[in-house]
């Protein structure tokens, strides 16, 4: 009641008299608008990933096919413990890599020998993708699937045969697991792999090959629910980066003629189109390792839980959703670690937005449209109530006053059924007979299905919020806002990989690295950080050893690394003690073909 003599007190926002309902049109919707379906999968706003496989055993992140089955036998194996953990950590599904791209099958196909059949788990009679089915159904979770269109071992992935299979490989996966929530379809295509024992490079046409029209229809006839992942939807997009952050700017819109699986312009999609002809939103991946699958030499470096709220606001707080990949371990468990951190990391969460200050009140507006579209809708619980302006009007500002209260968090919702419509806005808060801007460390210009704001706490009695531009009307469906408390929750997500390194001095050249060592050491791994701005990463490459540049040449160990275009972490190699002065990183493959190799930092530790 007292807001509302408030309210009545300030006549310039004064709420205009409504009209009758029954004159009042719904706006328009503004395209592109989501689906229904569309609509429902924003609304799960955080879940979790899950990478398993061969991988796990063989401690690498990429299989290049000819990982024995044998190797996989997780003997206390127990996806309810997964799914219990995602429970209690908020979320509200789980993807599984059913397949990766070493093309080994987690559930029990007939379509290929590399599968979950031949291992010693369950005697050959175990289906992971089945057992986690059962525990989201008991637990009430969603699930999703991964299945990877790149496949290195079989033997004819590059021809039209593999794509036949592949679709039947879809056909099992969207018909003997229920309903899916979502479809991930990765856009990795590293080349080389063991195909059959070909041991050979395969380079596909990355846009046509697998003809992903058909794909996209194959998967939606048997599961229409399902939003397909891939960098550009149909269902929702990747969101240019493996670091589980969307912009603050960040449109629900891509151009979708120019996206594609594989799309070279993907650093945009962390932004989405503004000028986009369809509804793609944003999905943040990230691990809560540094890898996507379990090694045991990443056991100390779970993210904290401080790190993951960071990530909840970055993705979630900037009209994202956040899939956060949990690996499991060997035992076939999720780590005792990584369970805490994530139930922790959502208690923080909670009780940073526990108490809405502004719940039930009913702020002063600039313009109601009427009827149903009317300002108590902006604080109530219904989803499905929003308030809107008049058509003509792209401006408005939202007060609210309130008993002097402590605040620094903010949540802005719009209702995009109709659209995403602001393009700019701001908030203020009360101090005094003034009106304030709060500090805050990023730009205020798009909302979408969920805008949440932080700022140092500041005591008022009152919080405006400017609707400065928008593309039609803006019509949204809820303001709250909140003290989440004092603390440095707010850090830094790319700190970086700390090691101890002995002393050397890097030469960058053409194709090479070249640490001096000043002495000749038993080195027995090597570290390398690739370079922040992404120009010289490695993506192959071969290590000498010597006692100069010119004599480095005992190769050590090569290979590559995997997925270091999208996940640009510490990358450590591990061999043999060899005695070296001289060690020579040559690169033979990078991610721009013809850049020199160059490194954040470089690292050697020693054996004695
Ligand atoms: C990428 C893959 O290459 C990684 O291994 C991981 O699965 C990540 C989620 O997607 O494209």
């Amino acid at each position: 009641m007292k807001n509302l003599l408030k309210a009545a007190a300030l006549p310039a926002l004064m709420a205009l008299a409504a009209c009758t309902s029954s004159s009042v049109t719904e706006p328009q919707p503004i395209g592109p608008i989501p689906t229904a379906y569309q609509v429902e999968w924003h609304k799960l706003e955080t879940y979790a990933f899950i990478h398993f496989g061969l991988n796990t055993y063989a401690d690498r992140e990429w299989g290049y096919g000819d990982t024995e089955t044998s190797v996989f036998n997780p003997t206390l194996c127990d996806p309810e413990q997964w799914v219990r953990t995602f429970k209690e950590a908020g979320m509200t599904g789980v993807v599984l890599t059913a397949k990766h791209h070493d093309g080994f099958c987690l559930w029990p196909t007939e379509l290929t020998e590399y599968c979950i059949r031949n291992t010693p788990y369950k005697d050959g009679k175990g289906d992971i993708v089945g057992e986690l089915c059962e525990a989201c159904q008991k637990y009430g979770l969603k699930l999703g699937l991964y299945l990877s269109p790149w496949d290195r071992n079989h033997a004819a992935y590059g021809t039209p045969e593999y794509v036949e299979y592949y679709n039947k490989q879809l056909e099992e996966l969207t018909t003997k697991y229920g309903t899916l929530f979502e479809f991930w379809l990765d856009g990795a295509n590293g080349g080389d792999g063991y195909y059959g024992g070909a041991r050979e490079t395969r380079k596909i046409d990355r846009r046509n090959y697998y003809n992903f029209p058909n794909i996209f229809a194959h998967i939606l006839n048997n599961q229409p629910q399902a939003i397909i992942f891939t960098d550009g939807g149909p269902g929702c997009r990747w969101v240019g980066n493996e670091r589980g952050i969307a912009s603050a700017t960040n449109w629900a819109f891509i151009r979708s003629q120019e996206v594609y699986p594989g799309y070279s312009d993907f650093q945009t999609l962390q932004y989405g189109h503004a000028d986009g002809d369809k509804w793609v939103g944003a999905e943040c991946d990230v691990s809560i390792r540094p890898g996507w699958f379990y090694h045991d030499s990443e056991n100390d470096r779970v993210k904290s839980p401080e790190q993951l709220v960071e990530l909840y606001y970055q993705s979630v707080g900037h009209n994202a959703n956040f899939i956060l990949n949990v690996p499991v371990n060997k035992d076939g468990l999720i780590c005792k670690t990584d369970s805490i951190n994530l139930v922790t990391y959502h208690e923080m969460i909670q009780r940073q937005l526990a108490t809405d200050i502004l719940s039930s009140m009913r702020p002063a507006v600039s313009e109601e449209r009427g009827g149903a579209y009317v300002a108590t809708a902006l604080t109530d619980d219904d989803y499905d109530s929003f308030w809107a302006t008049r058509d003509s009007t792209l401006t408005a500002t939202i007060e609210f006053n309130f008993p002097t209260q402590k605040v620094n968090r903010m949540m802005l919702q719009e209702y995009i059924p109709l659209g995403q419509r602001v393009k700019k806005f701001s908030v203020e808060y009360k101090s005094g007979d003034e009106w304030l801007p709060v500090q805050l460390n990023e730009e205020t210009t798009t909302i979408g299905y969920k805008r949440l704001l932080r700022f140092p706490t500041v005591e008022t009695d009152g919080l405006r919020v400017n609707i400065l531009d928008a593309r039609a009307c803006p019509c949204l469906n809820h303001i709250g806002a909140y003290y989440g408390g004092e603390g440095s929750d707010i850090v830094f997500v790319d700190k970086g990989d700390e090691f101890d390194s002995v002393e050397f001095t890097l030469t960058e050249g053409q194709d090479r690295l070249v640490m001096d060592l000043g002495q000749t050491h038993a080195v027995n791994v090597l570290h390398y950080l690739p370079p922040k701005d992404g120009k010289g990463i490695i993506t192959h490459y071969e290590l000498y050893a010597g006692d100069t540049p010119e004599t480095a040449t005992k190769l050590i160990t090569k290979g590559e690394f995997s997925n270091i275009q999208n996940n640009p972490i510490l990358q450590t190699l591990r061999f043999a003690p060899t005695p070296a002065r001289v060690l020579v990183l040559k690169a033979t493959g990078m991610v721009n073909a013809g850049e020199a190799p160059k490194a954040e930092r470089m690292g050697v530790e020693v054996f004695y």
